[in-house]
């Protein structure tokens, strides 16, 4: 399959350290994949789904040890500890390569060392990535068939070139005492061991494309970051680009497919989604930042996805997709989760494979739930009828606003605007949400989750932070504008004030307006708010008291806030950029 002297030499390593009884390269072919699929049904490793209603779909169970990724168990090696930062677990790369080779020695024997070439990206284009991934799991082929670009034409474009990354996974005894996900980023490398679960797994996506991507960025010029990517079309046909990054449980999914408000639809509004989690950012030639999805799929959390919540993440599930730890429905041989519908099935399994009654399911607890909470869809992003002309196309799209939020029930109002590109580092380097009932702990507990990369940054967040203040003096005029979103806001009884969903487009539609100089705002301490009006209320049962509530600022929430966040920045010590030690000096003064 390739000539490249560095990856020749690695494969070797790898033989020699995981002893497989056979090699298989993996090509992206349909026939390949069908001979797997067949394989991973006839072992049980995977439950073929009712081909007629879901074609191309197929149900897998991971060990009930294993349905997470695991951040206490994620490490940055490099060479120091202060490279990877107050926020990140660290060990000395020497230990750690010693550490994982002693646990995946000889661990594929009897096993095939499958190779998966793959692009993050589309192939060939100047913002892509190569990396290769050696796994000995059939489930972890197929789900990054679904999830990055594999094909020949991978090792074609990447010539004799040392630049891709090193994925080596093994199951081992799926062993929770010995799991590990390591990052290598000084060699492009990722080792995980002892799962089976796909963020841990699926090395192209958490870990190559932010951790290791992040690294890269910081010392290439670019930015990869967790964040949506969509397009959103007004009537006369001209599409504007959003990034927004939104820690996990915040609706990201949702809001890079949203369908707009019906009298939108109706004057010709349109959403398309380039991508759901990851976006890879470059300076264009023209200067602008532009942005690409380096993935080909999505892996979407099931419970609570219907047709409602989001219509087309749903549609995308309906072929050619690899559903893990959701419910067996025996009754048709399909899948079902929590909130995919109100009609319990009556005849299926839970994600354990055990016989699942209705009758004790109890929604306030998780132990009785019939699909794991965290359970997932591994959908093809070619399936989402949303998706963008621009998705596959390897330029990029202009990113005209970056958008951060948070879940907070009285902090933040709906929607404003920093003051600044270095005002809005200052706004995405204090993001925090508030722990909802939904996990176990206090409830409205505040964790500051700066960009929503606390568990992705590969290196020092104190100079991630000051990579974000660089770029934004390489953008200067042409840099997006930041603002920051909060659907979250709740009356004293804890219910929400503002719709969500679909109606989120209301206030995208107004940060595009800032974006061109067409709306109006009130400065206020933080930055721009909304004045009430330029929300379009059209068709919404809500009151301008209500919106006006929502929109507010108040002086003694945010002062509390300010020694919050004055606390967070002392992790950072003297590492922390002055620019946002000034930052949240003004935002005190002007309190
Ligand atoms: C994800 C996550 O799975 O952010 O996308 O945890
Ligand atoms: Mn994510």
């Amino acid at each position: 399959m390739t000539k490249n002297p560095t990856v020749i030499k690695w494969l070797e390593e790898m033989k020699e350290l995981l002893t497989p009884d056979q090699v298989m390269w993996i090509d992206g072919s349909d026939a390949q994949r069908d001979a797997l699929r067949k394989e991973a049904c006839e072992s049980g490793e995977m439950i073929e789904l009712n081909q007629e209603l879901l074609p191309g779909c197929y149900l897998h169970r991971t060990n009930p040890n294993d349905v997470a990724r695991v951040e206490d168990r994620t490490f940055i090696c490099t060479s120091t500890k202060e490279d990877a930062g107050p926020t990140n677990n660290w060990c000395a790369p020497e230990e750690m390569y010693k550490k994982l080779y002693n646990i995946a020695r000889g661990s594929y024997k009897g096993e095939t060392m499958y190779i998966v070439p793959f692009s993050m990206g589309p192939i060939g284009s100047p913002l892509a990535k190569v990396g290769i991934e050696v796994t000995d799991s059939i489930y972890v082929v197929l789900n990054m068939l679904i999830m990055t670009r594999v094909s020949p034409k991978v090792m074609e474009v990447l010539g004799d070139s040392n630049d891709w990354v090193r994925c080596l996974h093994s199951r081992c005894d799926i062993d929770p005492e010995y799991r590990y996900i390591c990052q290598f980023p000084e060699d492009n490398t990722i080792i995980s061991v002892n799962s089976g679960y796909g963020g841990n797994v699926l090395l192209g996506k958490k870990c190559f494309a932010l951790r290791i991507a992040s690294y890269q960025g910081w010392k290439e010029g670019w930015m990869a970051e967790h964040m949506l990517i969509l397009g959103l079309e007004n009537p006369k046909g001209e599409v504007k680009y959003i990034a927004a990054a939104f820690p996990s449980a915040c609706g990201k999914t949702n809001l890079a497919m949203l369908i707009p408000p019906e009298y939108l639809r109706k004057k010709g509004y349109k959403v398309w989604t380039i991508g759901d989690d990851i976006a890879w950012m470059r300076i264009g030639e023209d200067g602008r930042l532009y942005a690409i999805n380096p993935e080909n799929g999505f892996f979407g959390v099931a419970p609570g996805t219907n047709e409602k919540s989001n219509f087309n993440a749903l549609a995308s599930t309906k072929e050619g997709t690899i559903f893990t730890n959701v419910a067996h429905d025996l009754s048709n041989n399909t899948v079902w989760w929590e909130g995919l519908n109100k009609d319990l099935p009556t005849n299926a399994n839970d994600w354990k494979g055990n016989k699942w009654d209705p009758a004790k399911f109890d929604k306030a607890d998780k132990t009785t739930c019939a699909a794991n909470p965290n359970s997932r869809f591994t959908a093809p992003a070619k399936n989402c009828p949303c998706i963008s002309e621009e998705f596959d196309k390897g330029a990029g799209v202009p990113i005209s606003a970056i958008v951060f939020g948070g879940r907070r029930a009285k902090t933040a109002p709906l929607v404003y605007q920093s003051k600044s590109w270095e005002n809005g580092v200052f706004v995405g380097s204090a993001m925090a949400s508030e722990t909802t009932a939904a996990a176990a702990g206090a409830v409205g507990v505040v964790r500051r989750d700066p960009m929503a990369m606390l568990p992705f940054c590969g290196y020092n967040m104190a100079d991630y932070f000051q990579h974000w203040l660089d770029m934004g003096k390489k953008l200067g005029d042409k840099a997006p504008k930041i603002f920051n979103v909060n659907w979250f806001r709740t009356d004293d009884d804890g219910n929400f004030l503002w719709p969500g969903f679909g109606d989120n487009m209301r206030v995208l539609n107004w940060i595009l307006d800032r974006c061109e100089g067409k709306a109006e705002a009130t400065e206020t301490a933080i930055g721009y708010v909304p004045m009430p009006e330029d929300i379009d209320l059209t068709d919404l049962d809500m009151d301008m008291d209500t919106l006006k509530s929502i929109l507010t600022v108040d002086k003694d929430m945010w002062t509390k806030e300010a020694t919050e966040i004055e606390e967070h920045y002392k992790k950072f010590g003297d590492k922390l950029p002055n620019e946002l030690r000034e930052q949240l000096e003004n935002l005190k003064a002007a309190l």
